[in-house]
Protein backbone atom coordinates (compact mmCIF):
# COMPACT_ATOMS: atom_id res chain seq x y z
CA UNK A 1 0.00 0.00 0.00
CA UNK A 2 1.65 3.57 -0.61
CA UNK A 3 1.56 6.14 1.96
CA UNK A 4 -1.29 8.26 0.29
CA UNK A 5 -3.39 4.98 0.06
CA UNK A 6 -2.50 4.53 3.30
CA UNK A 7 -3.41 7.71 5.09
CA UNK A 8 -6.86 8.00 2.87
CA UNK A 9 -8.09 4.53 4.18
CA UNK A 10 -6.96 5.40 7.63
CA UNK A 11 -8.71 9.35 7.39
CA UNK A 12 -11.65 7.87 5.80
CA UNK A 13 -12.10 4.58 8.77
CA UNK A 14 -12.04 8.20 11.33
CA UNK A 15 -14.79 9.96 9.47
CA UNK A 16 -16.78 7.13 9.52
CA UNK A 17 -16.26 6.67 13.95
CA UNK A 18 -16.61 10.46 14.13
CA UNK A 19 -19.71 10.24 12.25
CA UNK A 20 -21.10 7.08 14.45
CA UNK A 21 -20.15 9.08 17.42
CA UNK A 22 -21.84 12.37 16.12
CA UNK A 23 -24.73 10.62 15.64
CA UNK A 24 -24.95 9.28 19.09
CA UNK A 25 -23.90 12.97 20.78
CA UNK A 26 -26.19 15.28 18.93
CA UNK A 27 -30.13 15.46 20.18
CA UNK A 28 -32.49 13.09 18.58
CA UNK A 29 -35.12 14.49 16.30
CA UNK A 30 -38.78 15.16 18.72
CA UNK A 31 -40.60 16.92 20.45
CA UNK A 32 -41.79 20.38 19.24
CA UNK A 33 -38.22 21.89 18.36
CA UNK A 34 -37.53 19.23 16.19
CA UNK A 35 -36.37 21.19 13.18
CA UNK A 36 -33.37 22.70 15.32
CA UNK A 37 -32.46 18.48 15.88
CA UNK A 38 -32.89 17.61 12.44
CA UNK A 39 -30.86 20.84 11.00
CA UNK A 40 -27.98 20.53 13.42
CA UNK A 41 -27.75 16.82 12.36
CA UNK A 42 -28.09 18.21 8.87
CA UNK A 43 -25.02 19.89 9.34
CA UNK A 44 -23.33 17.70 11.50
CA UNK A 45 -23.63 14.62 9.57
CA UNK A 46 -23.25 15.56 6.07
CA UNK A 47 -19.92 14.73 5.50
CA UNK A 48 -16.50 16.51 5.34
CA UNK A 49 -13.13 15.68 5.88
CA UNK A 50 -13.35 15.30 9.34
CA UNK A 51 -9.72 17.02 9.49
CA UNK A 52 -9.73 18.11 13.30
CA UNK A 53 -11.41 14.72 14.60
CA UNK A 54 -8.38 13.27 12.98
CA UNK A 55 -6.06 15.49 14.46
CA UNK A 56 -7.49 14.95 17.88
CA UNK A 57 -7.34 11.07 17.42
CA UNK A 58 -4.07 10.60 15.97
CA UNK A 59 -2.54 12.61 18.51
CA UNK A 60 -3.83 11.18 21.35
CA UNK A 61 -3.39 7.44 19.96
CA UNK A 62 0.70 8.63 20.29
CA UNK A 63 0.08 8.76 23.86
CA UNK A 64 -2.34 5.74 24.31
CA UNK A 65 -5.66 7.38 25.24
CA UNK A 66 -8.59 5.65 25.62
CA UNK A 67 -10.57 5.38 21.91
CA UNK A 68 -13.90 6.54 23.34
CA UNK A 69 -12.51 9.69 25.32
CA UNK A 70 -10.65 10.75 21.92
CA UNK A 71 -14.13 10.17 20.27
CA UNK A 72 -16.06 12.21 22.14
CA UNK A 73 -12.89 14.88 22.53
CA UNK A 74 -12.95 15.09 18.14
CA UNK A 75 -17.01 15.31 17.80
CA UNK A 76 -17.06 18.42 20.44
CA UNK A 77 -14.19 20.02 18.39
CA UNK A 78 -16.00 18.93 15.09
CA UNK A 79 -19.30 20.23 16.53
CA UNK A 80 -17.25 23.57 17.28
CA UNK A 81 -16.07 23.44 13.60
CA UNK A 82 -19.30 22.89 11.58
CA UNK A 83 -21.17 25.73 14.00
CA UNK A 84 -18.68 28.09 12.10
CA UNK A 85 -19.41 27.14 8.85
CA UNK A 86 -22.92 27.16 9.21
CA UNK A 87 -22.68 30.71 10.68
CA UNK A 88 -20.09 31.73 8.07
CA UNK A 89 -22.50 30.48 4.96
CA UNK A 90 -25.05 32.78 6.28
CA UNK A 91 -26.55 35.99 4.14
CA UNK A 92 -24.62 38.29 6.44
CA UNK A 93 -21.69 36.50 5.79
CA UNK A 94 -20.59 34.77 3.09
CA UNK A 95 -23.34 33.88 1.38
CA UNK A 96 -23.02 30.52 0.68
CA UNK A 97 -25.56 28.17 -1.34
CA UNK A 98 -23.77 25.25 -1.44
CA UNK A 99 -21.44 23.30 1.37
CA UNK A 100 -19.82 19.90 1.71
CA UNK A 101 -21.79 19.49 -1.53
CA UNK A 102 -25.50 20.15 -0.41
CA UNK A 103 -27.90 23.49 0.09
CA UNK A 104 -25.84 25.31 3.06
CA UNK A 105 -28.29 24.84 6.25
CA UNK A 106 -29.72 28.37 5.51
CA UNK A 107 -30.87 26.86 2.46
CA UNK A 108 -32.14 23.46 3.39
CA UNK A 109 -34.10 25.12 6.27
CA UNK A 110 -34.14 29.18 7.16
CA UNK A 111 -31.52 31.21 8.42
CA UNK A 112 -32.91 31.73 12.17
CA UNK A 113 -32.80 27.81 12.22
CA UNK A 114 -29.22 28.28 10.67
CA UNK A 115 -27.67 30.48 13.31
CA UNK A 116 -30.20 28.53 16.01
CA UNK A 117 -28.28 25.23 14.42
CA UNK A 118 -25.25 27.01 14.84
CA UNK A 119 -25.65 27.86 18.32
CA UNK A 120 -26.96 24.66 19.13
CA UNK A 121 -24.10 22.84 17.99
CA UNK A 122 -21.50 25.37 19.65
CA UNK A 123 -22.85 24.82 23.12
CA UNK A 124 -23.27 21.04 22.44
CA UNK A 125 -19.26 20.70 22.00
CA UNK A 126 -19.02 22.38 25.75
CA UNK A 127 -21.39 19.68 27.14
CA UNK A 128 -19.67 16.81 25.58
CA UNK A 129 -16.37 18.22 26.79
CA UNK A 130 -17.59 18.90 30.07
CA UNK A 131 -18.93 15.35 30.82
CA UNK A 132 -16.81 12.81 32.71
CA UNK A 133 -17.45 10.28 30.18
CA UNK A 134 -14.54 12.13 28.15
CA UNK A 135 -12.29 12.07 30.87
CA UNK A 136 -12.70 11.13 34.80
CA UNK A 137 -10.03 13.72 36.00
CA UNK A 138 -12.22 16.99 36.11
CA UNK A 139 -9.12 18.99 35.92
CA UNK A 140 -8.25 17.78 32.76
CA UNK A 141 -11.62 18.22 31.32
CA UNK A 142 -11.70 22.12 32.83
CA UNK A 143 -8.20 22.20 30.56
CA UNK A 144 -10.33 21.22 27.72
CA UNK A 145 -13.41 23.60 28.05
CA UNK A 146 -10.79 26.35 28.72
CA UNK A 147 -8.70 25.75 25.39
CA UNK A 148 -11.35 24.88 23.29
CA UNK A 149 -13.06 28.39 24.12
CA UNK A 150 -10.14 30.23 23.89
CA UNK A 151 -9.36 28.98 20.44
CA UNK A 152 -12.96 29.29 19.33
CA UNK A 153 -13.53 32.59 20.79
CA UNK A 154 -12.61 36.21 20.24
CA UNK A 155 -9.34 35.83 20.77
CA UNK A 156 -9.53 32.52 18.37
CA UNK A 157 -11.39 31.77 15.37
CA UNK A 158 -14.46 34.38 15.64
CA UNK A 159 -11.68 36.62 16.11
CA UNK A 160 -10.38 35.52 13.23
CA UNK A 161 -13.42 35.89 11.53
CA UNK A 162 -13.98 39.83 12.07
CA UNK A 163 -10.66 40.18 11.18
CA UNK A 164 -11.62 38.22 7.94
CA UNK A 165 -15.00 40.56 7.93
CA UNK A 166 -12.84 44.02 8.31
CA UNK A 167 -10.68 43.27 5.43
CA UNK A 168 -8.27 45.40 4.45
CA UNK A 169 -8.08 48.69 6.71
CA UNK A 170 -6.26 46.14 8.90
CA UNK A 171 -3.53 46.01 6.18
CA UNK A 172 -3.06 43.50 3.64
CA UNK A 173 0.52 42.27 4.12
CA UNK A 174 1.70 38.70 4.63
CA UNK A 175 2.13 39.28 8.23
CA UNK A 176 -1.48 40.52 8.55
CA UNK A 177 -3.34 37.45 6.45
CA UNK A 178 -0.70 35.10 8.65
CA UNK A 179 -2.46 36.66 11.70
CA UNK A 180 -5.84 36.74 10.41
CA UNK A 181 -5.77 32.42 9.37
CA UNK A 182 -4.04 31.75 12.43
CA UNK A 183 -6.92 33.08 14.40
CA UNK A 184 -9.51 31.84 12.03
CA UNK A 185 -8.65 28.52 10.92
CA UNK A 186 -5.33 27.52 13.06
CA UNK A 187 -6.79 28.04 16.31
CA UNK A 188 -8.70 25.15 16.19
CA UNK A 189 -6.51 23.05 14.12
CA UNK A 190 -3.87 23.81 17.39
CA UNK A 191 -6.48 22.89 19.53
CA UNK A 192 -7.46 19.77 17.76
CA UNK A 193 -3.59 18.60 18.20
CA UNK A 194 -3.49 20.13 21.91
CA UNK A 195 -6.87 17.78 22.67
CA UNK A 196 -4.72 14.93 21.85
CA UNK A 197 -1.67 16.03 24.27
CA UNK A 198 -3.97 16.62 26.78
CA UNK A 199 -6.02 13.96 27.20
CA UNK A 200 -2.94 11.78 27.17
CA UNK A 201 -1.18 14.30 29.58
CA UNK A 202 1.79 14.11 27.37
CA UNK A 203 5.13 15.84 28.59
CA UNK A 204 6.07 18.98 27.73
CA UNK A 205 8.41 18.20 25.16
CA UNK A 206 5.98 16.40 22.96
CA UNK A 207 3.55 18.96 23.90
CA UNK A 208 6.05 21.88 22.02
CA UNK A 209 6.77 19.62 19.65
CA UNK A 210 3.35 19.04 18.63
CA UNK A 211 2.16 22.17 18.89
CA UNK A 212 4.81 23.36 16.09
CA UNK A 213 3.93 20.99 14.20
CA UNK A 214 0.16 22.16 14.51
CA UNK A 215 0.88 25.82 13.81
CA UNK A 216 2.88 24.38 10.31
CA UNK A 217 -0.09 22.12 9.68
CA UNK A 218 -2.92 25.41 9.83
CA UNK A 219 -0.83 27.72 7.93
CA UNK A 220 -0.42 24.76 5.49
CA UNK A 221 -3.96 24.26 5.35
CA UNK A 222 -4.64 27.72 4.71
CA UNK A 223 -1.92 28.23 1.67
CA UNK A 224 -3.93 24.85 0.03
CA UNK A 225 -6.99 26.54 0.73
CA UNK A 226 -6.30 29.81 -0.82
CA UNK A 227 -4.94 27.48 -3.72
CA UNK A 228 -8.04 25.90 -4.31
CA UNK A 229 -9.82 28.61 -4.34
CA UNK A 230 -8.13 29.88 -7.71
CA UNK A 231 -7.15 26.35 -9.01
CA UNK A 232 -10.11 23.96 -7.62
CA UNK A 233 -13.60 23.49 -9.02
CA UNK A 234 -17.51 24.14 -7.30
CA UNK A 235 -17.64 19.92 -7.52
CA UNK A 236 -14.32 18.68 -6.34
CA UNK A 237 -14.32 21.31 -3.47
CA UNK A 238 -18.13 20.80 -2.68
CA UNK A 239 -18.44 24.49 -2.02
CA UNK A 240 -18.15 27.78 -3.96
CA UNK A 241 -14.45 28.93 -5.43
CA UNK A 242 -13.00 31.94 -6.60
CA UNK A 243 -15.36 33.99 -3.79
CA UNK A 244 -11.73 35.37 -2.08
CA UNK A 245 -10.63 36.97 -5.80
CA UNK A 246 -14.51 38.19 -6.49
CA UNK A 247 -14.51 39.92 -3.06
CA UNK A 248 -10.96 41.45 -3.63
CA UNK A 249 -9.21 39.96 -0.47
CA UNK A 250 -5.78 39.60 0.15
CA UNK A 251 -4.82 35.90 0.40
CA UNK A 252 -1.49 34.00 0.37
CA UNK A 253 -1.97 33.80 -3.45
CA UNK A 254 -2.97 36.98 -3.90
CA UNK A 255 0.56 38.34 -2.28
CA UNK A 256 2.61 35.68 -3.10
CA UNK A 257 1.77 34.33 -6.47
CA UNK A 258 0.35 30.84 -7.24
CA UNK A 259 3.70 29.50 -7.24
CA UNK A 260 5.19 31.41 -4.45
CA UNK A 261 2.04 30.27 -2.35
CA UNK A 262 3.14 26.76 -3.56
CA UNK A 263 6.58 27.14 -2.54
CA UNK A 264 5.71 28.36 0.71
CA UNK A 265 3.12 24.78 1.68
CA UNK A 266 6.43 22.38 0.25
CA UNK A 267 8.28 24.56 3.05
CA UNK A 268 5.67 24.44 5.68
CA UNK A 269 5.45 20.77 5.03
CA UNK A 270 8.79 20.10 5.28
CA UNK A 271 9.05 21.88 8.06
CA UNK A 272 6.05 20.49 9.92
CA UNK A 273 7.42 16.59 8.92
CA UNK A 274 10.86 17.77 10.73
CA UNK A 275 8.69 18.83 13.58
CA UNK A 276 7.56 14.84 14.38
CA UNK A 277 11.20 13.56 13.63
CA UNK A 278 11.60 13.08 17.34
CA UNK A 279 8.37 10.96 18.17
CA UNK A 280 9.04 8.33 15.22
CA UNK A 281 6.58 5.22 14.23
CA UNK A 282 4.18 6.45 16.31
CA UNK A 283 3.57 9.86 14.55
CA UNK A 284 3.45 8.41 10.47
CA UNK A 285 -0.12 9.26 10.23
CA UNK A 286 0.42 12.71 11.49
CA UNK A 287 3.29 13.07 8.89
CA UNK A 288 1.29 11.24 6.33
CA UNK A 289 -1.39 14.26 6.48
CA UNK A 290 1.28 16.53 6.19
CA UNK A 291 1.73 15.20 2.37
CA UNK A 292 -1.85 14.93 1.63
CA UNK A 293 -3.24 18.39 2.93
CA UNK A 294 -0.01 19.50 0.58
CA UNK A 295 -1.42 18.07 -2.38
CA UNK A 296 -5.17 17.93 -1.72
CA UNK A 297 -8.00 19.05 -4.10
CA UNK A 298 -11.00 19.50 -1.70
C1 LIG B 1 -18.62 32.29 11.50
C2 LIG B 1 -17.76 32.10 13.86
C3 LIG B 1 -17.52 31.96 12.45
C4 LIG B 1 -16.33 31.52 12.04
C5 LIG B 1 -16.05 31.16 10.68
C6 LIG B 1 -13.58 28.70 9.89
C7 LIG B 1 -14.41 29.84 9.48
C8 LIG B 1 -14.60 30.88 10.49
C9 LIG B 1 -15.01 29.92 8.28
C10 LIG B 1 -14.90 28.93 7.22
C11 LIG B 1 -14.63 29.62 5.94
C12 LIG B 1 -13.49 29.04 5.24
C13 LIG B 1 -13.78 28.51 3.90
C14 LIG B 1 -12.29 29.03 5.79
C15 LIG B 1 -11.12 28.50 5.12
C16 LIG B 1 -10.57 27.22 5.70
C17 LIG B 1 -11.60 26.32 6.21
C18 LIG B 1 -11.85 26.37 7.66
C19 LIG B 1 -12.27 25.51 5.39
C20 LIG B 1 -13.29 24.57 5.82
O1 LIG B 1 -12.73 23.53 6.54
P1 LIG B 1 -12.58 22.07 5.94
O2 LIG B 1 -11.97 22.12 4.57
O3 LIG B 1 -14.12 21.66 5.80
O4 LIG B 1 -11.90 21.20 6.95
P2 LIG B 1 -14.81 20.23 5.87
O5 LIG B 1 -16.12 20.42 5.12
O6 LIG B 1 -13.93 19.22 5.21
O7 LIG B 1 -15.04 19.94 7.32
Amino acid sequence: MTPSSDIATRMTETADRVTVALDQLLPRVQGPEQKLMSAMRYAALGGGKRLRPFLVLETGRIFGVDERALLRAAAAIECVHTYSLVHDDLPSMDNDDLRRGRPTVHRAYDEATAILAGDALLTLAFEILADPNTHPDANVRCQLVTRVAQASGARGMVGGQMMDMIGSELGDDIAAVTRLQRLKTGALISVSVEAGVMLGRAGEEAGTVLSSYAHDLGLLFQITDDILDVTGSEDEAGKAVGKDAEAGKATFVSLLGLEGAKERVRYLATQAQNHLAGLGPRATYLSQLVDMIAERRS
